[in-house]
């Protein structure tokens, strides 16, 4: 398997000969990680956020639970999988160690192959997982977030906005005589003319906090956190002339010989009592004025 694609395992372990047998074991199908301590587990499931961990339960420095503990609370790190492993044996034990919310728990001296099978299990629930909240999350077309997650998404960030009163900007965009696109050079070319504008505009959407999302059809949405309606504007002027430099021929528009976009956006000041839908109203409207001004041009 091409290592890029390997799932990484980290193994935690104050026993040397654990780590050892444990990371030879696993090595020739997964990319291995070793901490010795609770807390090099912990600094190394941040640096390296593994797909799974096999957490000893008894470390001099911090025992296992404690780490899974810490793990959980920070969310970059709380939905790595966790299988303790422990001389610990009592049925109270596992128990205990499997309502801390482990995915499983293997009691030491263990049987290598029974460990394998238990990885390889555990490492099947999680690109499940992944796969699902891909699903529900990305639009399947432009791979750019779906409604769903933008709605999610956009909920914290004016949430955030009220909080810390800086700027929130949001555009629509919507490409210019796409049915005509579609009539002329067919819907497959559509799609890929969709997915080229999906890919810019995903592009230029990349700084901490932004995000390109499809509304739906031919319309993207744009979040971007922190920005005020000056430099949102010249974003989006940006992303316009990106979109039209990729002089995807449209001889059927009567905007220009390629395929252009029309954008509309509205900047939400925390200081005003507007609620969200408003500013979504906004932008709409400035997009309406956008398309009623020519086509391929950028309304704030
Ligand atoms: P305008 O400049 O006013 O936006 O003109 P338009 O033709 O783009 O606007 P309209 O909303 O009337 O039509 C949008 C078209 O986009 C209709 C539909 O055929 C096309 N469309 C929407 N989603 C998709 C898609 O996923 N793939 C393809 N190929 N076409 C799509
Ligand atoms: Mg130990
Ligand atoms: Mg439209
Ligand atoms: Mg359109």
């Amino acid at each position: 398997m091409n290592i890029d694609q390997q799932q990484k395992v980290l193994v935690a372990d104050d026993d040397a000969i654990n780590r050892e047998v444990l990371g030879e074991l696993l090595k020739p199908d997964y990319t291995v990680v070793l901490a010795r301590n609770g807390a090099q587990t912990l600094e190394r499931a941040g640096r390296h956020l593994p797909d799974l961990i096999l957490l000893d339960v008894m470390m001099p420095d911090m025992d296992g639970y404690e780490v899974l503990r810490r793990l959980r609370g920070d969310p970059q790190t709380a939905h790595i999988a966790i299988i303790f492993i422990s001389g610990l044996d009592r049925p109270e034990d596992e128990a205990n160690g499997l309502k801390m919310g482990a995915s499983d728990y293997i009691v030491k001296p263990f049987n290598q192959t029974v460990v394998m099978a238990r990885v390889a299990l555990h490492l099947q629930v999680v690109r499940q997982r992944r796969m699902l909240e891909r699903l529900a999350n990305i639009d399947g077309l432009t791979e750019l977030a779906n409604r769903r997650r933008f709605d999610e998404v956009y909920e914290q960030e004016w949430q955030r906005a009220c909080q810390s009163g800086r700027p929130l900007s949001l555009a629509l965009l919507d490409i210019d005589a796409f049915k005509q696109f579609n009539d002329r050079y067919g819907h497959p070319a559509g799609d890929r003319a969709l997915r080229s504008v999906a890919r810019t505009t995903g592009a230029a959407m990349h700084r901490p906090g932004d995000l390109a999302a499809r509304y739906g059809g031919e319309e993207l949405l744009l979040l971007m956190p922190e920005t005020d309606a000056q430099s949102a504007h010249a974003i989006a002027e940006a992303l316009r002339a990106a979109i039209a430099g990729l002089a995807i021929p449209h001889e059927a528009s009567s905007v220009a010989p390629v395929l252009t976009v029309s954008i509309g956006g509205a900047t939400f000041d925390p200081a005003g009592n507007e609620q969200p839908f408003e500013l979504f109203e906004a932008a709409d409207a400035q997009l309406y004025r956008a398309k009623q001004a020519g086509r391929d041009q950028v309304w704030w």
